[in-house]
């Protein structure tokens, strides 16, 4: 199970608000930003982590090197939070890569939305639960108690 993963960005405090704004509804927010004068151990010159009640686990920290853009799916649990999600991130400012709606060629029910961001990484939120409709549809019916005699 991963824990949490780092992205290289150009500009952390740039690409820290964005992404704060565009994952603010789905519970997203700036829980951690540390600088190696704060911790002299840390590998790069400052950090932000970012995550959902307070656990941070996308962070985001200086490039090295010219940055080649890695995909991250953050899950959900109602398709109304990808919509959420996606409408946030274009007023923040990240481009459009993929509007909320079914990707049925991975399965039925993959509902989600992209976009990137300046240096070119994809962030996708994706819900893979059938609509409340087609879950009741596909439940097994319960069958009415007997009555005793
Ligand atoms: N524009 C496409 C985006 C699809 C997409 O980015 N899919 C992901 C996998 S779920 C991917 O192939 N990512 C690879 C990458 O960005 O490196 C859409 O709307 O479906």
């Amino acid at each position: 199970m991963i824990d949490h993963l780092s992205l290289p960005v150009s500009d952390v405090e740039a690409t820290t608000r964005v992404y704060a704004a565009a994952l603010k509804p789905i519970g997203y927010a700036v829980v951690m930003a540390f600088t190696r004068e704060q911790i002299p151990q840390l590998p790069f010159s400052q950090t932000t982590g970012l995550g959902a009640r307070g656990k941070p686990d996308l962070w985001l920290r200086p490039a090295r090197h010219a940055v080649d853009g890695t995909h991250v799916a953050i899950r959900v649990e109602h398709r109304k939070d990808v919509d959420a999600f996606y409408e946030a991130a274009i007023a923040a400012g990240l481009k459009d890569d993929g509007g909320p709606g079914l990707r049925e060629h991975y399965h039925p029910h993959y509902y989600a939305a992209f976009v990137r961001d300046a240096d070119g990484h994809s962030l996708e939120v994706v819900c893979h639960a059938a609509p409340p409709q087609a879950a009741k549809k596909s439940a097994p019916k319960k069958s009415a108690p007997k009555k005793r005699r």
